[in-house]
C-alpha cells in the first residue's frame, strides 16, 4: 500500500489557474504583449513563477534587466495575492475534502507539492491546512517542474520513500515531474494533455481512496 499522496495544488485542489491568466493579463497589457490567451495560458499551468514570465516575455520578444524582471513579476503576484483574498472553502473542488479525510483516518500522509509560492495561504484560506502533514516550500527547490524536486521534498518532509507515494496532477510538467521523481502518477485530466500511459481521472469528483487503491494495486 502506498504511504503518501503527494497533492498538485491549482487545478486538482481548486482552480487558481483563472487567478493566475487574469493577472498575467493585466501585466501583459501594462507591457503592450500581445498573444496570451487562454491557449497560450495552458504553458503556465504547474510552470513557477519565474519561468511563466520568461515565456511571456519571449512572447513579446521584450528583454528586461534582472531588476526589471523581479519587479515584473512581483507586480504580478501583488495582483494575484489581492485576487485569492476571496478564495473559501467552497473554492475546494468536489472529492478533494472527503479524500482527505478518508486518507486521514487511514494513516496516509498527506503532502503538498505545489509550484506555488502561494500554496500555505490558499490552504488557510480553504480551510484545508489541517488535513496537510508537509507542504514542501518550492522556494527552497532548486529546479521547478518538471523537474522532480518537489516531489522529493514532499515525500522526504513526510518520512515516505518516494517509490511508495502517489502523485496527483492536472499540468503535463507536474506529471512529467512525478514520473522523473519516481512516484505512482494519477492525472486530473485528458490523455491528450497528460499522456496515454498514467492513470487519469475527468475530474476531481472522481477521485477517492477506493480508486487511489485500485491504481495502486494495478501498477
Ligand atoms: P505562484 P501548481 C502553479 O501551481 C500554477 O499552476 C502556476 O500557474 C503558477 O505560476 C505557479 O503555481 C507558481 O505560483 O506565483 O503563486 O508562486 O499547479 O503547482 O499548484
Ligand atoms: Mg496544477
Amino acid at each position: 500500500m502506498f504511504k503518501a499522496v503527494l497533492f498538485d495544488l491549482d487545478g486538482v485542489i481548486t482552480d487558481t489557474a483563472e487567478y493566475h491568466y487574469l493577472a498575467w493579463k493585466a501585466l501583459t497589457e501594462e507591457l503592450g504583449i500581445q498573444g496570451l490567451d487562454r491557449a497560450f495560458n495552458e504553458q503556465l499551468k504547474g510552470v513557477s513563477r519565474d519561468d511563466s514570465l520568461r515565456k511571456i516575455l519571449a512572447l513579446g520578444n521584450v528583454v528586461v534587466s534582472d531588476e526589471e524582471f523581479a519587479r515584473l513579476a512581483n507586480r504580478k503576484n501583488d495582483n494575484y495575492v489581492d485576487m485569492i483574498q476571496k478564495v473559501t472553502p467552497a473554492d475546494v473542488y468536489p472529492g478533494i475534502l472527503p479524500l482527505l479525510g478518508d486518507l486521514k483516518a487511514a494513516g496516509i500522509k498527506i503532502a503538498l507539492a505545489s509550484a506555488s509560492k502561494n500554496g500555505s495561504f490558499l490552504l488557510q484560506q480553504m480551510g484545508l491546512t489541517e488535513y496537510f502533514d508537509a507542504i514542501a516550500d518550492p522556494a527552497k527547490v532548486a529546479a521547478s517542474k518538471p523537474a522532480p524536486d518537489i516531489f522529493l521534498v514532499a515525500a522526504e518532509q513526510v518520512g515516505v520513500p518516494i517509490t511508495e507515494a502517489i502523485g496527483i496532477e492536472d499540468a503535463f510538467a507536474g506529471i512529467t515531474a512525478i514520473k522523473a521523481a519516481g512516484a505512482l502518477p494519477i492525472g486530473v485530466g485528458r490523455a491528450e494533455d497528460l499522456g496515454e500511459d498514467i492513470a487519469l481521472v475527468p475530474d476531481t469528483s472522481q477521485l477517492s481512496l477506493a480508486y487511489l487503491k485500485e491504481v495502486w494495486s494495478s501498477k
